[in-house]
């Protein structure tokens, strides 16, 4: 057993007595959730609802819980609003806006975010938290909690709640694999990305095995657009531009979605989501990027690494976060210093092409 490995065994440790203390649970996962975020933490609503319910029960259930317990759940954004790709998960009615999350939570749980500025209008719930327990996997996680479930080997913040429910000793049902299985499918892109080990499989067979339907999940999660998608797309695919040289000569093709195009569709900003989708797919360019504007008028910018380019570190030095091979920030002013300013920070973290 590794030094690492005993380490995070005595955060789980803590993270079980304080959550078994507790009488009210709080649960929050990053801004703008993907499938990872929203995934993870309404499956781990439906376990505590369940766990803290046979808190009330007598000492034969291997629940921790001594008290019956109050689940909150949210995120915090304004508008309080479930992106439209991830209302088939259940446990809509298990979230509450913003402004009903509690300002002093006894226990709160954070999911999938990597630090705390990731959680919106609900970061100062995080810093008065009496017990904040960190539920993550992205390298750069800043290990804001007093409990830091932090796996950089994790596959998705899924894995973790999946063992989290796990060892809260409730039984895996069919609402909770869908939000589990959504956050497996997002963070592999399907199982296509390099995170998808042997393990990942494992569990999504386990989920599998309560029913869900994957055809289903990817369908609503990917396979679905309003006709204005395509004039959105068009207009974004129209102005992409490559950039041979940067990269180390690796070459990045990128482009932007502005509020333009989306108003122009009757679009809301998740459908500038699965751009990147279409541009990593470039011979070309081992980095793709994507500049979407968003009802602020900021660049919400995503990078994606075909697996030479680090554009976790380049996303990090410009204030965002993520993984090696995909990771964000976001930015101000006109999209080409806003790309300049990436390549310049990639120049710096890419070593030469043909090199080590
Ligand atoms: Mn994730």
């Amino acid at each position: 057993m590794t030094a690492e490995h005993t380490e995070l065994e005595a955060e789980w440790a803590r993270a079980i007595k304080a959550l078994g203390g507790a009488t009210e649970i709080c649960l929050a996962c990053h801004v703008r959730p993907d499938g990872d975020a929203l995934g993870s933490m309404l499956a781990v609503a439906h376990a505590l609802r369940t766990a803290g319910a046979a808190g009330r029960t007598p000492p034969a259930s291997p629940s921790p819980f001594t008290a019956a317990v109050r689940v909150v759940a949210s995120f915090g954004d304004r508008p309080f609003e479930i992106p439209r790709i991830l209302r088939f998960l259940p446990g809509a009615e298990l979230l509450s806006p913003p402004d009903r999350f509690p300002e002093r939570p006894q226990v709160m749980v954070t999911f999938d975010a990597a630090s705390a500025d990731r959680l919106g209008v609900l970061e100062p719930s995080a810093a008065a938290a009496e017990e904040l327990i960190v539920l993550d996997h992205h390298p750069s996680n800043t290990r804001f909690g007093t409990v830091n479930l932090i796996d950089e080997a994790a596959a998705a913040t899924a894995v973790l709640a999946f063992e989290l429910i796990g060892r809260l000793g409730v039984g895996i049902t069919r609402d909770m694999a869908l939000g589990l299985y959504a956050g497996l499918v997002t963070d592999t892109g399907s199982f296509k990305y390099s995170s998808t080990s042997p393990r990942v499989h494992e569990m999504a067979a386990l989920l599998l095995r309560t029913g869900i339907e994957p055809g289903a999940v990817a369908r609503e999660l990917w396979d679905r657009s309003p006709f204005g998608f395509l004039g959105l797309l068009g207009a974004a695919l129209g102005r992409a531009r490559l950039e041979p040289a940067a990269a180390a000569g690796r070459g990045l093709v990128w482009t932007t979605v502005t509020r333009a195009d989306r108003a122009a569709h009757g679009l809301a900003f998740e459908a500038a989501e699965s751009v990147i989708d279409v541009l990593r797919r470039i011979d070309e360019a081992d980095v793709a990027v994507v500049l979407k504007e968003d009802d602020d008028g900021c660049w919400q910018v995503s990078a994606r690494s075909k697996g030479q380019a680090d554009v976790g570190r380049a996303c990090v030095a410009l204030g965002g976060g993520g993984h090696r091979l995909a990771a964000g920030f976001t930015a101000s002013g006109p999209a080409s210093d806003v790309i300049a300013a990436f390549c310049r920070q990639l120049a710096i973290v890419s070593a030469p092409a043909g090199g080590r």
